[in-house]
């Protein structure tokens, strides 16, 4: 490839940068690491493996470890991970390298987690050589498996396994265009031993991009529009549910217009992250997890609902309405349905729609906006941020002094949560743009907030803003060593662990079941309970080269301690803070969800 082919990315490593690096593409993995440069991915997320070493060479030998540039893990899920977090804030594909079975069977959590969250990367993964003549004894026959990539077939958008060097520019081609094509989730290339070790005999030509791009999301249907918009221009009580959606300012702006639009009330979903302002007078409520109180009162008077990509509509409606048909119209715009394979039931309940709106939830918004018509909306602006008084007392500490504390310690600067632990006060904290959070792990895999929240870092590492994971302790502590890669590559992140030295979710879970079956709730910490030593996770932090702060268990030093982590950040370092929460704040058997028994039908 022509140097002026080159993306240009700025070099993370200081130690990484190779020396007598070989231009001439003369094996079968150049190729595979040509076609993964055409399409201009940064980086790539890896944990090595002798099944791509000929792979690894290409990226390191012949392109110079640049464009991409590997970013090294110390576990296959961390890798996988940190490109969700990448594609969170970013909305773009980032490559990973997974070798052969047992790197992507590590990998396959997070796989499940950035295919819930319908997160696009490029997954790369080996095979020893499918020829079974050509295997090495013992080793290639266990890196050789059966249709590896039946392994996460049910949660990857496309996977495949070119037969030869020559197949090798399509099937990554392809791969990059099905990722980057909404709805995304991710995609799976296997690369055979023998085809990458393989020395050319001719060259293979890798096409320009110009004629692959991915197309632009698709739009609803003009008939569909204008049942939605009529339906809409009518309703005297419309919501508005606010799903997953762009991170960008003008699609956020477009999302904010339309409610105005309408008058109608906001809700949104921490599944989604922020939307649209949530300190804005039409938002009902905090975002939430599980119907909240003000939500389900909003959608009692409704009369029309819209669902802009709502994660799970159907769930929403049968808390609000019950069972059986909901007595509000309903419009549903999105795309999600083009992914729903059946092994999975991530597509979550089956929801009563009256207007299907049928393609990307963004573009229905700015269609409707363009075919309803123009009303003056109140202004408004955003109420004071939180107070800046920390509350000393003497007891335990709790999440709102936290935020509080690290609110007064970032001033001005504004925050990228990449993850939040349960009960983050997010009424002290509004959520007033695109990045403000990027919303859960999709999957429910406990470990990935380490991970997901290095990833965001990497990606907004220049913007200005701080990312922050608050982490749970039983999150942290899975994956605790994902750390080391931020610390290495100088991505500039706070972690702080609200550690309640618990898997305290599922203590509750335990209750509920001790109560519903007359049994003692007081054992619901036995297997639950991260304690007696409850780890030290400030020195662990400590150990990989963050700056490592805690434990911390008096509220009077969190502004100490939330001045030294931003001012470690804002210096291009990694920190943790490791805080000892009360494990009771906010986080009560009936608030929780835990409570409901499967016996109890509704
Ligand atoms: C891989 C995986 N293992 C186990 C679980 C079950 N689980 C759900 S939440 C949770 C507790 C997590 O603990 P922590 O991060 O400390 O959060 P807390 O509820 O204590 O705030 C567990 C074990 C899971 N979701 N994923
Ligand atoms: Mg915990």
């Amino acid at each position: 490839m022509p140097d002026s082919a080159k993306p240009h990315f700025p070099r993370l490593s200081r130690h990484d940068d190779p020396k007598d690096v070989d231009a001439k593409v003369a094996w079968g993995s150049d190729v595979a690491a040509q076609a993964l440069r055409r399409v201009g991915i940064p980086y790539i997320a890896l944990t090595p493996g002798a099944s791509y070493r000929g792979f690894h060479d290409s990226l390191v030998n012949h392109l110079g470890n640049h464009a991409p540039e590997m970013i090294m893990c110390l576990h296959e899920e961390h890798a996988v991970a940190i490109a969700q977090g990448y594609a969170k804030a970013t909305g773009k594909p980032m490559a990973v390298a997974l070798h052969s079975n047992v790197g992507l069977l590590h990998g396959s959590m997070a796989i499940f987690n950035a295919w819930c969250d319908r997160q696009p990367m490029l997954i790369f993964g080996a095979t020893g050589p499918v020829d079974a003549v050509l295997r090495r004894p013992w080793i290639d026959w266990i890196h050789t498996s059966q249709d590896q990539g039946g392994l996460i077939r049910n949660f990857v958008k496309w996977d495949d396994q070119p037969g030869s060097v020559a197949a090798l520019p399509e099937s990554i081609l392809r791969a990059w265009q099905q990722t980057a094509t909404a709805p995304h989730a991710p995609v799976y290339v296997c690369l055979d031993a023998a085809v990458q070790e393989q020395a050319l005999s001719e060259p293979v030509a890798i096409p320009e991009l110009a004629r692959f791009v991915p197309p632009e999301p698709s739009r609803p249907a003009a008939e569909a529009l204008r049942r939605a918009a009529d339906l809409l221009a009518s309703a005297k009580h419309p919501v508005i549910l606010f799903g997953r959606g762009r991170r960008n300012r003008e699609d956020w702006g477009r999302r904010v217009a339309l409610a105005e639009r309408l008058g109608a009330s906001m809700l949104s979903d921490l599944k989604s992250g922020s939307m649209v302002p949530t300190d804005h007078p039409l938002h009902v409520g905090e975002p939430f997890n599980q119907v909240s109180k003000s939500a389900k009162a909003a959608l009692a008077q409704a009369d029309v609902v819209l669902s802009l990509g709502w994660i799970d509509l159907g769930g929403l409606l049968r808390q609000a309405y019950g069972r059986g048909n909901p007595p509000v119209k309903v419009i549903h715009a999105g795309d999600d349905v083009y992914l729903h394979n059946g092994w999975g039931k991530e597509h979550m309940e089956l929801p009563p729609i009256d207007v299907h709106l049928l393609g990307d939830a963004d573009a229905a918004v700015t269609d409707l906006l363009a075919a309803l018509p123009e009303r003056r909306a109140r202004a408004w602006a955003p109420a004071h941020p939180a107070s800046s008084k920390i509350m000393d007392g003497a007891g335990p500490i709790n999440l709102h002094q936290v935020a509080l504390a690290l609110a007064q310690a970032l001033g001005e600067q504004p925050v990228t949560f990449a993850s939040l632990a349960r009960a983050w006060p997010i009424d002290l904290w509004p959520h007033r743009d695109p990045l403000a959070y990027l919303g859960k792990d999709g999957g429910g895999g406990v470990g990935s907030g380490p991970g997901i929240t290095i990833g965001a870092a990497l990606a907004l590492k220049d913007s200005g803003r701080m990312t922050v994971g608050v982490l749970g302790d039983g999150d942290c502590l899975m994956s605790m060593n994902a750390l080391w890669t931020a610390v290495r590559y100088g991505i500039p992140v706070l972690f702080i662990v609200a550690n309640n030295r618990s898997y305290y979710n599922d203590e509750l879970h335990q209750e509920g079941v001790a109560l519903n079956r007359g049994r003692s709730p007081a054992n619901r910490r036995i297997g639950q309970a991260l304690d007696h030593p409850a780890p030290d996770i400030a020195k662990l932090a400590e150990a990989q080269g963050l700056m490592g702060i805690g434990p911390v268990r008096g509220a009077s030093e969190l502004a100490e301690v939330m001045r030294r982590g931003v001012e470690c950040v804002r210096g291009g370092g990694a920190c943790l803070i490791d805080v000892h929460i009360d494990p009771g704040h906010g986080r009560h058997l009936r608030e929780s969800g835990a409570e409901r028994s499967l016996a109890k039908k509704g």
